[in-house]
């Protein structure tokens, strides 16, 4: 095979403490690397002065409705103002059988049960991003995640590297194998729908990502003796097109960006929890939305997700769609994917020099058989007086107090009038004063 693509290669983790292993030692007292100040200020906004978890839920959207030819187009335009909309929403009767999603969890627990020494068999090699370990640990600043991840490429089969896929349970592999490509269907159906929803080709979307990479990230987060404190996952959108996420048991841990708060997720169990991202925000320039979100921790049990990534092949243009560059004008720059990922990735190690959450996701330029890289352009400069928007991940997580959050993409990031988009990360509230779409501004 002469252009062999991996996941691994561009860049990894530092070595930190295995966070389960380190919970079962802690009593009281967390490491200060794991305390979050954040949490406290961000905790206490909630959305107009109620209880989130009470108000809102996600959008619910039937697979079995959407392929069914008597139910499709309702269901379909339901899909349509959940992309648009929330940019999440938890798909039921998605058709992969009971008895892989039950396999899948059964031996995502088992593996993360075996003594410490049999998983860091498969642990990550340095300068690599996947196998066991922890997401994306860039300086000795940084604030550390209470979390442990196992990390996997899995689609096309030519970008697996088994040496990081477990043997322990036996039937892990096997399983892994199986809920790839069942997940593939899952996400054909939905580009397709979404496509569809968008008034392109039916097969425009799944066209780009038919040949693309897709990565599965078993999550760990262990229990905390004071939960409030840390974070089991740093809040982040997603570098890729779409999330398929998986909750493994009962405990409930997933937030997301909503109205200036976090919304807990409740997930019902056997439902994928989909999200946009960042890739299908930039390809529909804007109109599906890539949210920022994250995972809190509880002090009585571990909880466990598996999260399906589906994003493009090596070499594909990441840039709008044409046909969907309305009157808005261009918002994003045409880079390629590889650029994208380089770009982030310089992002995140910046980032977390500034010891603040970082971006955990995304598939690095890969070197081919050879070892040499793919070739690389600079990033292209925007027209005259103009900035570009930049797509979610790459604006930080946490919004400084006075800032607006950049994941409620306001229509004022660009006001009637204006050519350049605004650069969000320096917007203000008085920036958004007279926007009227209450799910940006509060
Ligand atoms: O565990 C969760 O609920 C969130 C996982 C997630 O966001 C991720 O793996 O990217």
């Amino acid at each position: 095979m002469s252009d062999e693509v991996t996941i691994g290669g561009f860049g990894g983790s530092l070595r930190v403490d295995n966070v389960q292993a380190l919970a079962g030692r802690v009593s009281s007292e967390i490491p200060e690397r794991y305390v979050r100040p954040e949490r406290k200020e961000e905790d206490a906004v909630d959305v107009n002065g109620h209880d989130v978890s009470e108000i809102y839920s996600i959008p619910i959207i039937d697979f079995s409705r959407l392929a069914n030819p008597v139910s499709s187009k309702e269901e379909t335009a339901k899909l349509h103002s959940a992309c648009e909309d929330w940019g999440f929403f938890q798909l039921v009767n998605h058709g992969v059988p009971e008895e892989i999603i039950n396999r899948m969890k059964q031996n995502t627990e088992e593996f993360f049960k075996l003594p410490l020494e049999e998983k860091e068999a498969f642990a990550q090699l340095p300068g690599q991003i996947e196998g066991y370990g922890q997401a994306f640990v860039q300086s000795e600043e940084q604030k550390l995640d209470w979390g442990d991840i196992l990390f996997l490429g899995t689609l096309p089969p030519s970008v697996r590297q088994m040496r990081f896929w477990p043997t322990n349970p036996t039937s892990f592999r096997e399983t892994i194998h199986e809920y790839a490509i069942e997940l593939k269907k899952v996400s054909d159906l939905l580009l397709q729908k979404m496509s569809q929803n968008l008034g392109l080709e039916p097969e425009k979307l799944y066209d780009l990502f038919n040949d693309g990479i897709q990565a599965i990230r078993f999550n760990y987060y262990p229990p905390c003796p004071s939960p409030e404190k840390v974070l089991g996952l740093s809040p982040h959108s997603d570098a890729v097109g779409l999330t398929l996420l998986l909750q493994v048991n009962e405990q409930q841990g997933l937030q997301i960006r909503r109205k200036g708060g976090w919304l807990p997720v409740k997930a019902l169990p056997q439902a994928f929890i989909v999200n946009i991202g960042d890739i299908v925000e930039i390809l529909t320039n804007g109109r599906y939305k890539s949210i920022e979100h994250r995972a809190v921790v509880s002090n009585e049990k571990e909880r466990l997700s598996v999260a399906g990534f589906l994003s493009l092949r090596i070499g594909r243009m990441v840039e709008p769609i044409p046909e969907l560059v309305k009157e808005e004008g261009l918002l994003y720059r045409s880079i390629t994917f590889e650029e994208y990922v380089a770009d982030l990735f310089k992002r995140v190690q910046a980032d977390s020099r500034r010891s603040q959450a970082s971006e955990k996701h995304f598939f690095p330029p890969a070197p081919s058989a050879s070892g040499r890289r793919l070739p690389r352009r600079p990033p292209p400069d925007p027209p005259p007086n103009q900035t570009w928007v930049r797509p979610t991940s790459q604006i930080r997580a946490r919004v400084p107090p006075g800032l607006i959050d950049p994941h409620q993409s306001c229509d004022q990031r660009r006001p009637a009038g204006r050519t350049n988009p605004r650069p969000v990360m320096s917007a203000t509230r008085a920036d958004h004063a007279d926007c009227t779409n209450p799910r940006h501004c509060d």
